[in-house]
């Protein structure tokens, strides 16, 4: 962009590089406290546009705004070689749609925008956290990470200067080994000066009375109360939502062979790599919790009760017209080559359907679902609605589960089971809790592990593959589902430890 041709020129002004400078930069704020429109950013640039290097939309606007206006404010910085960045919203989705943080990056650069701000203002975010998604946008999309680390001390009022001036050290500390991460020869001299420069650190003597927002920005009580105000208790870490990264908060364990429940704390290690890869809920790992205490009673075995019921349920998925193996976000997590084996031995669809839905998890569920031989996964983008259930398990596939006369339904304590009777289906529950509600309400409940009960059912289902329909018809009416939730609960009550 050529200088502009001012009056005064005679007059002295600090002199700045052409764009694009690598110092001296200037970021202006977009659509904020107040909207900003094209015709009101056109009028600034048009006057002032030569010193602005970074237009910022802040407070997430940029999600309230129609996209065509969006874009329109974008391409009008384009115009003035001015990049866009996104503001510090990241934040925001940590909190309320933590597994939509890469979907967040790849919307940016789908709409235009040039940066991606990764600063942690309200939300604890730990530098290691910070430099690991700054690598992942670095690497993965067309936009640039601007990492912000906010310092802030000084004393005022109740507060201790030590205190405040140690943790803004720290806090030092961090910047500088976000410094030492930079490459050399790194793509551009923009974003070269917006890794370190865009550090912030921010000394400020605060007057008696204003010591809360000082608090806010260093103490850590204060900081977790922020958290706690946009709804999450505890530290909250990108690491879970980047799939295939190395995780920082919580090493997995070896569990050596040994170890009298190796099987069972194996699961465990496995079910919190699927919350990390953003196949499983948080609430998933509590429902793995209430399931491993009803296996751990149970002897951590299959029981000669289970074995027929899953027998009964293999026939029963060979004799229907149209099965379904519902898949939920433990199920992928702990069985995907499992059920897609099953699915085969029985010519069943399979259908992705959650509870805690989000788009995002379906399709990492399908996909991780694909990567393990399922050749078509149904559930993204459902939208036909089980009657009788106002939470989102309602929302199936039209040619699955809405159709199917038999849906197998692994892990699941709700009302889904009872919903699918009333609708003349035939629901297979694999549940260890004999007294949850779905299990009491399936034709056929399998009280046992899901990751012994899938492999067994196949196991059957193939033993059964060529027999008669009268055989398997004969199966199926001797079995007794009351008598196998009584013979779990017998084993529960009576069973040695
Ligand atoms: O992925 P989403 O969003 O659909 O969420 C899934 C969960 C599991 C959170 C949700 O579907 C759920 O129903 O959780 P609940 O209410 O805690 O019920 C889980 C039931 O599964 C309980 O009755 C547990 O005893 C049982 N269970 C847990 N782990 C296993 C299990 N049954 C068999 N095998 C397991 N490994």
């Amino acid at each position: 962009m050529a200088d502009p041709d001012r009056p005064f020129e005679f007059l002295h002004v600090n002199e700045r590089e052409s764009k694009p400078r690598s110092t001296g930069i200037t970021e202006i704020r977009g659509p904020y406290y107040d909207p900003m429109g094209p015709r009101e950013l056109r009028d600034i640039l048009e006057t002032m546009g030569h010193y602005v290097d970074i237009y910022k939309f802040s407070g997430g606007s940029f999600a309230l705004m129609p996209e065509e206006a969006v874009m329109e404010l974008i391409d009008i910085c384009h115009e003035y070689d001015i990049k866009v960045s996104t503001g510090g919203y990241v934040e925001n989705v940590l909190a309320r749609d933590n597994d939509s943080v890469e979907r967040y990056f790849a919307e940016a650069e789908r709409v235009g925008f040039d940066i991606v701000e990764l600063s942690s203002g309200f939300l604890a975010i730990g530098a290691d956290d910070i430099v690991r998604m700054t690598e992942v946008v670095d690497s993965d999309y067309d936009l640039e990470p601007k990492p912000e680390i906010n310092v802030q001390f000084g004393a005022g009022g109740a507060t201790n200067p030590e205190t405040l001036e140690e943790q803004g050290q720290q806090r030092v500390a961090d910047r500088r080994r976000l410094r030492d991460r930079e490459r050399p020869g790194h793509r551009e001299p923009g974003l070269r000066g917006a890794r370190s420069g865009d550090v912030r650190v921010v000394h400020q003597e605060l007057r008696p009375g204003d010591q809360p927002l000082c608090r806010q920005l260093t103490d850590r009580r204060t900081r977790d109360d922020a958290l706690g105000a946009v709804g999450q208790g505890h530290h909250l870490g990108p690491d879970r939502h980047l799939e295939g990264r190395p995780r920082l908060t919580a090493a997995m364990t070896e569990i050596p062979e040994s170890h009298p429940r190796a099987g069972s704390l194996r699961t465990r290690e496995q079910i919190i790599k699927g919350v990390e890869a953003g196949l499983t809920s948080q609430q998933g790992l509590i429902a793995q919790g209430r399931g491993e205490a009803f296996d751990y009673l149970l002897g951590e075995r299959t029981l000669p009760s289970a074995d027929a019921a899953a027998r009964a349920g293999a026939a029963r998925l060979l004799l229907a017209d149209q099965p379904v193996l519902s898949v939920n976000g433990n199920v992928a997590a702990l069985a995907p080559e499992a059920v897609v084996e099953l699915a085969g031995a029985v010519e069943a669809a399979i259908e992705v359907n959650l509870f805690h839905r989000t788009e995002d998890r379906i399709e990492r569920i399908a996909a991780h679902l694909r990567e393990h031989g399922a050749e078509r996964v149904l559930g993204p983008g459902a939208e036909t609605r089980l009657p009788g259930l106002d939470h989102d398990r309602a929302l199936v596939a039209a040619e699955g589960i809405a159709a199917a006369d038999v849906v197998l339904v692994p892990l699941e304590d709700g009302d889904r089971a009872a919903a699918l009777a009333e609708l003349g289906k035939t629901e297979i529950v694999i549940d260890l809790n004999p007294l949850s509600r779905s299990a009491r309400a399936a034709a056929i409940p399998v009280v046992d592990n899901l990751v012994r009960a899938l492999p067994t059912m196949t196991g059957h289902a193939r033993e059964l593959g060529g027999a008669e329909e009268e055989t398997l018809r004969g199966i199926v009416e001797a079995f007794d589902p009351e008598a196998t939730r009584r013979a779990a609960e017998q084993a529960i009550r009576e069973g040695e430890l």
